[in-house]
């Protein structure tokens, strides 16, 4: 910082009735100059292992379902999204090829034709890059014949640090056909994955799903009358115990209200919310999805939509003993969140969620929740369904990050107040850790932040 400016900073502490090297906060021995700001929160941020919030990876355990290497690298469905803006190929014509084939036909039309300037595909750059990869070829053989090589256990080990993260959240659901099976099986616990109880099922698609529930032994009808709300309780204690969630979840639609007289908000109010506070974890709620409003598309087909967040304001308002963890999908949403979680302490926004998660908006939105919030919000979450995925990700968001703490700790400065080392660790560390492990099932908050070799 130009000198005259750290002096005006201390010499404000001098000139405070409370700030003799006793009571200050901080001693000024430790107080960095702005100059040296930035390079103190890249460190930091570089050596502060991050504990990712919400993704699609699965542990080893679960076998195929745990998605990676280059093939899934490109057929990532946000790219899916681009090829039909780039490709005269028609969805049923894609979805017929192989995953090989696909994987082939979207580096040729969004890597060889096109330049690859798009947040998803900058991000298949900068995951090759990672492994030393070329970037620029006509084909895939090299990419190709490196994935081959790897074995994916010592390869997860290897990612996740490159990634910069300690833990992954996953998602999982008890009713999905492919993976219930894994759980009922028995999972082996994996040091770092941890499992999130998945409701879409059952609040979103009630009368697609129940017969599930039915033939499993729950007394539960169409209507979720009856006993039937008591009997999803005992279903998701009978989850809790074989996944161990550390916070259960669903992501809703735009039109969704409360309170409203629906089959999904009885099911919420009397068996998730219930469930939740008896086994002290949050809910979840992503909102604002608009739901295959191209079905050709099929997971590249959902879109986004401005949500009632007065329903939100309404749950966290009746609701006061749980915990609401909270993502949403429209940018016009991003003020209310920050002023709904200024009301309500048992609200937590967390991350800049799918359409979001662009550096422009990534950094609109992480900006307004530091001058609204302070420190007292997760600020990302990866969302990673490719295990690669998570190296770029959490890279981009280091860098985001970089850029906006710097700033805040420079506009301090400029205010009077120094800012240290030890402070700018404790606030990463709350950001990208203890704020997700306190408020969920993960851990206590550590004392001393670990960080990376
Ligand atoms: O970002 C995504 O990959 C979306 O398809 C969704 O999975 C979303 O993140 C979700 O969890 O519903
Ligand atoms: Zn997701």
């Amino acid at each position: 910082m130009p000198k005259k400016q750290h002096e005006r900073a201390s010499g404000m502490r001098t000139a405070s009735p409370n700030s003799t090297s006793q009571t200050s906060i901080s001693s000024d021995g430790d107080l960095i100059t702005e100059a040296q700001i930035p390079s103190a929160v890249e460190d930091v941020l570089t050596s502060t292992p991050f504990v990712d919030i919400h993704t699609h990876l699965y542990s080893p355990a679960f076998g195929k379902l745990g998605l990676w290497g280059i093939d899934e690298l490109l057929t990532y469905h946000y790219l899916e999204a681009e090829l039909f803006r780039s490709s005269d190929i028609k969805p049923h014509q894609y979805w017929a090829l192989s995953k090989r084939e696909q994987a082939d036909l979207i580096w040729q039309a969004l890597f060889v034709e096109t330049t690859p300037i798009s947040e998803a595909t900058r991000g298949v750059v900068a995951a090759l890059n990672a492994f030393h990869l070329p970037t620029d070829r006509l084909d895939l053989t090299e990419a190709r014949s490196f994935f081959k090589a790897q074995s994916y256990e010592s390869h997860i080990q290897r990612v996740l640090e490159m990634a910069g993260i300690s833990l992954v959240v996953m998602t999982n659901d008890p009713l999905d056909p492919e993976e219930a099976p894994v759980w009922l099986n028995g999972v082996t616990n994996h040091r770092q994955f941890r499992a999130v109880l998945r409701l879409d099922r059952i609040l979103c698609t009630w009368s697609a799903h129940w017969q599930l529930l039915a033939s499993q032994g729950y007394k539960v009808d169409e209507q979720a009358s009856g006993h039937s709300a008591a009997e999803v309780r005992c279903f998701l204690m009978d989850w809790h115990k074989r996944m161990q969630p550390v916070y259960m979840a669903v992501s809703l639609p735009d039109t969704f209200g409360y309170p409203q007289d629906t089959v999904g908000n009885r099911l919420l109010t009397e068996a998730v919310l219930p469930a939740c506070r008896e086994l002290n974890i949050p809910l979840s709620l992503m909102m604002g999805v608009r739901k295959q409003v191209n079905p050709a598309l099929r997971l590249a087909g959902d879109a986004a939509g401005r949500a009632d967040l007065r329903a939100l304001e309404n749950l966290c308002r009746d609701f006061p003993e749980n915990r609401f963890l909270v993502s949403v999908l429209s940018r016009e949403n991003q003020h209310e969140l920050c002023v709904y979680a200024r009301k309500f302490s048992n609200l937590m926004p967390f991350g800049c969620w799918w359409f979001m998660n662009n550096p422009s908006i990534v950094e609109e939105i992480t900006r307004e929740r530091i001058e609204m919030l302070g420190t007292s919000f997760i600020p990302q979450h990866s969302d990673a369904r490719v295990l690669e995925q998570v190296i770029y990700k959490w890279n981009n968001t280091r860098r985001t990050m970089a850029g906006l703490l710097t700033g805040s700790y420079r506009l301090l400065v400029e205010d009077g107040r120094g800012v240290t080392r030890r402070e700018i660790q404790r606030d990463v560390t709350r950001l990208f850790r203890s704020n997700a492990e306190s408020w969920t099932g993960l851990r206590e908050p550590a004392a001393d932040p670990p960080t990376r070799t």
